[in-house]
This record gives structure tokens, sequence and C-alpha cells, in this order.
């Protein structure tokens, strides 16, 4: 019995939003534009292009297509940087153990990442051979809650969506699952994600047995 398992990267399986904040609050700073932890929550699961045009908005700024394109490619570049020096030790707790266990189950396991680093990502990690399939920003047109990223890595598994597993932790991205016909296990907040089918605050919550269950279903 296969399930397709689907990892969001950002806030599931290590924590980058942190080295998003400071890529974009300096991003911000360089046009005038104040940057808070409320905002930068507000950018989890939300492409690159999307999250610029949220900054700019909340600013009230308008700038040419040349300045938009150079203050994407700054903001990445500065990204980059602090991507480089990540390592395996910036993992979230217990998701190794949920990929191991998966593997010894013989069950496929995609990316599914609105990221066009993730890749890069999974390398610094040392986590890239643990994946069947990689579907990241470079794959996909529609951002989340649009199901396209999801749908594409089911099909990239060979596994049909309704039984697919998707491991979030965006409000659009377990919207994104479930308009997808997918289980949807939220990661992070009950209140913030009580539309997933299963909330935990992070994988030390998630024991063999629910595999187990979700494997069966
Ligand atoms: C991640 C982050 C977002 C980021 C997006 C695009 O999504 O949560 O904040 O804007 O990727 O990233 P990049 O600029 O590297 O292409 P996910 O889907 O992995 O949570
Ligand atoms: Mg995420």
């Amino acid at each position: 019995n296969k399930k397709g398992f689907i990892f969001d990267l950002d806030g599931v399986i290590v924590d980058t939003a942190k080295y998003h904040f400071l890529a974009w609050q300096k991003l911000a700073k360089s046009i005038g534009i104040d940057f808070s932890h409320e905002q930068n929550e507000q950018l989890k699961g939300v492409s690159r292009v999307k999250s610029l045009e949220k900054i700019l908005t909340w600013g009230n700024k308008t700038i040419s297509e040349d300045k938009f394109n150079a203050l994407m490619a700054s903001k990445n570049d500065d990204y980059l940087s602090f991507i480089a020096k990540m390592n395996h030790n910036e993992i979230l707790p217990d998701v190794p153990k949920v990929l191991n266990y998966l593997k010894e189950q013989d069950q496929p396991i995609s990316l599914g990442s609105a990221s066009k680093n993730a890749r890069q990502i999974l390398e610094k990690v040392d986590l890239l051979k643990q994946f069947d399939a990689i579907v990241d920003g470079n794959d996909v047109s529609k951002a989340k809650p649009d199901p396209e990223v999801f749908l594409v890595a089911a099909k990239a598994l060979n596994i049909k969506p309704e039984e697919c597993i998707v491991f979030e932790d965006s409000v659009a991205g377990v919207q994104a699952a479930n308009t997808a016909n997918m289980i949807s296990i939220g990661i992070g907040e009950q209140n913030v994600l009580h539309e997933a089918d299963y909330v935990f605050s992070d994988f030390t919550e998630i024991d063999t047995a629910f595999i187990d269950k979700l494997i069966k279903r």
C-alpha cells in the first residue's frame, strides 16, 4: 500500500522564514519601508514576486519594472548568503525520523514548495537524497492556495491526489492540499491551521502509529 507523502519546505523541514525576514527587511529599509515580523508571517508560502508586491503595497510605493527586478535579485542574493551557511543542524526536530520511517516503509516522498531555492536548501541540510521527487517554484506557475504544486508532486510520484498526504505550515498551503483532495496535516498552531485534517505543533508529536494509520487509510 503506497501513499504519496508531500512536504512543504519552509516551516516544515527547515525554518528559512527567519532568513527571508532578514533579507526582506533589508530590502524594505533600502526603499524606506518598515517591515515587521507580523508582516513576514503573511509572506509564508507566498512566492517571491507576490511577496515584493505585498511589501510595496504595505509601504504605499510604486516602482518601475526594472527597479522591481533589481530589488528581487538583490533580495535573493542576500537570502542565498544565509542559505550558504546552513547545515543539517537546521533541520526541524524529528523531521529525519519521519522521513527515515517513510523510507523504511517504502513510501514515495516529494517536496512541494513555492521556493525557487528548494533544491539548494535540501542539499545544504543533506536531505536531497531522501526525496523521490522535488516540485518547487521552478516547476509551477500558480501559487498556493492553488493546488498546482501538490498536483504536480502527486503526478511526479505517480500516486493519485486522493492517496497523497501533505505536511504544511501555511494556511494557503493547507487550503491547496484540501483543494487537491489530499489529506492535509498542519504543522503549527491549531487555531491558525484549523482547516487541516490534522494539526501538530511539530514532528516530535507524530509517531509511527500515526504514520501507519495514514499508510493504511
Ligand atoms: C517559501 C517561503 C516564502 C517564500 C517562497 C519563495 O515557501 O515560505 O516566504 O517567499 O518560498 O521562496 P524563494 O524566494 O526562495 O523562491 P514554502 O512553499 O517552501 O513554504
Ligand atoms: Mg511553508
